[in-house]
């Protein structure tokens, strides 16, 4: 397995490309093959309608609007709003490596994070391939897999309803998913904690991660990749797309495969 510099030295080559010059083919070939793509850009509206073919985009209720500004919230960000959905987006803090609507009973399958202004300091995203995880957990802490599979070990909280989400769920029977949150939505029953700070400290162990400039994004399966960044000073504006994928499509973006297949993986 190739180290996290050189994992990241090699997505980063993403950099230098616009994201409407990759085929549909392309991007799902890199999609299926790594999950995650960087990549540059000019205009947003040119990334949404570049990656139509992929779902549809997830919208607010009452909203129009594809895109979701994430930038600290003008007034602050009172406790109250912080425990609310998704309220430490909307803040200078750090968000630990997490899945978008892990509580949903089918999240959506792809998101997509366009940096328009980056932080003067800090701001940097981070990334985690689930994939990495499991292997990780399979090999050398199979008993913590098992129990952070069983279902009934994670809660996730979204609005006031709250849902059972095992870390790692078989789609099929030869492809996973990951749903993973540590922070104020997530709840763990007592027998899971070990097993949770194990996850937390391999997140730490094999997370990439990079600044991006403006004009630069990402592009990457929610089923496979966590994603997060690290806090920051002053003003930072992303726009965040999140697609449910065509029913064609779901199977492919809904799960990957992972890398060791084994009889006596907890099912
Ligand atoms: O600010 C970021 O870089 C990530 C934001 C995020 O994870 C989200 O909005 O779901
Ligand atoms: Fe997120």
């Amino acid at each position: 397995m190739s180290t996290t510099a050189q994992r990241l030295e090699k997505l980063s080559a993403g950099f230098t490309r616009d994201i409407t010059s990759l085929s549909k083919e392309a991007l799902m070939g890199e999609l299926e093959a790594e999950g995650l793509l960087l990549f540059r850009f000019k205009d947003l509206e040119e990334v949404a309608a570049h990656l139509g073919f992929l779902g549809t985009y997830h919208v607010r209720e009452g909203s129009a609007d594809p895109f979701y500004l994430i930038a600290p919230s003008e007034n602050g960000s009172s406790e109250r709003t912080v425990s609310q959905r998704g309220g430490k987006a909307f803040t200078t803090a750090a968000l630990d490596p997490h899945s978008d609507y892990p509580a949903l009973a089918w999240p959506p399958e792809v998101n997509v994070l366009l940096c328009q202004e980056s932080a003067s300091i800090g701001g940097a995203s981070i990334f985690v391939d689930g994939k990495v995880i499991f292997q990780r957990l399979a090999q050398d802490y199979p008993a913590h897999l098992s129990i952070l599979m069983q279902r009934g070990s994670v809660l996730n909280r979204y609005d006031n309803n709250v849902t059972e989400v095992p870390l790692f769920e078989w789609v099929t029977g030869s492809r996973l998913r990951i749903r993973a949150r540590f922070d104020e939505f997530a709840f763990f029953n007592a027998p899971a904690l070990e097993a949770v700070a194990t996850v937390r400290s391999l997140l730490k162990e094999v997370a990439l991660s990079c600044t991006l400039d403006s004009g630069e994004g990402y592009l990457m399966k929610n089923s496979q990749w966590l994603h997060g960044r690290e806090s920051f000073t002053g003003s930072r504006t992303f726009q965040r797309l999140t697609i449910n994928a065509h029913e064609n499509l779901k199977h492919a973006l809904g799960s990957f495969e992972p890398a060791a297949q084994s009889s006596n993986l907890p099912r």
